[in-house]
């Protein structure tokens, strides 16, 4: 016979059970992203949702918010470090004037090539890229491909730095993109992704700098068909989650969430290089005008930027060491 004591404590014991049950219960972590449905960042963070979900049995889901739903990327920085976001799939650039180690992989000509690029990105210097995040209140997860940003506009073909001159081009918020428009004597504009299309299309700019899929899209292409393939940024995206939003999940929980981000990084990179190829063909028949570049005089160009940004000796060790890597 249970007595009524011992009914009551098994009662209250399973109350408590329950509610520990509800406290690490489903968890859906919100995530941004200012590009659209299907784009391949937005798809490689469903993408760890999945895995998330499949390895927690359903507790912790992500629920990506694409198409700069909740705000541009400059925007959404505050609010990942205050919580209020919980992940953010974000370009390296708008870190820049906030995280000074950040400026080294968004330099101008500093990967030789895509491969290169990544093979950094996944090493122990892409680590302490992100481990530099945390004196931010954020929490680097991965490093994610973005391919290379070139110039685009709509007055003339680019094939040498004099023809930048005078041009006014959109940059993303970062002192380091004004001063690589600036060293080409083009008038760099800061300005919202989102803002680009209609700045196009007014006459406010006269171009911007991006890769394939952005260029294609935005359809920036249509408003802006001289694309020079100058490839002088390979700025890697980033994926970041909110320390305050970290800090709430359970040790064992963390380490899911940051396998889940690195195994994303692969299924990126698929949907990336096949995106690329597409993008390409797109805007191509979209009549966008291709056309190739010597690319040493732009990297000659290009050498205050150095001079401006890599002051600081950690910096210059971070740069040093890429340079060394294979
Ligand atoms: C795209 C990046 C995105 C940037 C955008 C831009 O994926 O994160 O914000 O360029 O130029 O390539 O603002």
């Amino acid at each position: 016979m249970i007595s009524r004591r011992m009914f009551k404590g098994v009662a209250f014991a399973a109350l408590m059970a329950l509610g520990a049950g509800a406290a690490a219960q489903a968890q859906t972590l919100r995530s941004t992203d200012i590009h659209p449905d299907g784009y391949p960042t937005v798809e490689a963070v469903k993408f760890m949702g999945k895995l998330l979900e499949q390895r927690s049995n359903g507790r912790i889901k992500i629920n990506v918010f694409h198409s700069a739903q909740l705000g541009q990327e400059k925007d959404t920085i505050e609010q990942t470090r205050f919580g209020v976001i919980d992940m953010n799939r974000i370009n390296m650039a708008p870190f820049n004037n906030l995280i000074p180690a950040t400026n080294v992989p968004s330099l101008p000509f500093i990967f030789r090539s895509v491969d290169h690029m990544r093979k950094v990105m996944d090493g122990p210097i892409g680590e302490t890229i992100l481990k530099e995040f945390e004196k931010h209140d954020l929490i680097g997860l991965a490093f994610y491909d973005s391919g290379a940003r070139s110039f685009y506009n709509s007055k003339r073909p680019i094939t040498k730095p004099d023809d930048m001159k005078g041009l006014k081009i959109r940059v993303q918020q970062s002192d380091m993109f004004i001063s690589l428009v600036s060293a080409l004597g083009a008038n760099a504009t800061p300005m919202n992704f989102g803002e680009v299309y209609s700045g196009l299309q007014t006459g406010l700019i006269d171009g911007a700098e991006n890769n394939w899929p952005s260029f294609e899209s935005t359809k920036h292409f249509e408003v802006s068909k001289f694309y020079s393939m100058t490839e002088h940024s390979l700025s890697p995206e980033v994926l970041v989650m909110s320390k305050k939003s970290f800090d709430k999940l359970s040790k064992e929980d963390q380490a899911l969430v940051k396998a889940a981000a690195k195994e994303s990084v692969a299924e990126m990179r698929k949907l990336w290089d096949a995106r690329e190829k597409a993008s390409e063909a797109k805007v191509k028949a979209g009549g966008a005008v291709v056309n190739t570049v010597e690319k040493q005089p732009f990297i000659d160009a290009m050498k205050p930027v150095y001079e401006k940004f890599v002051k600081d000796q950690a910096l210059k060790d971070l740069v040093a060491a890429i340079q060394a890597v294979k």
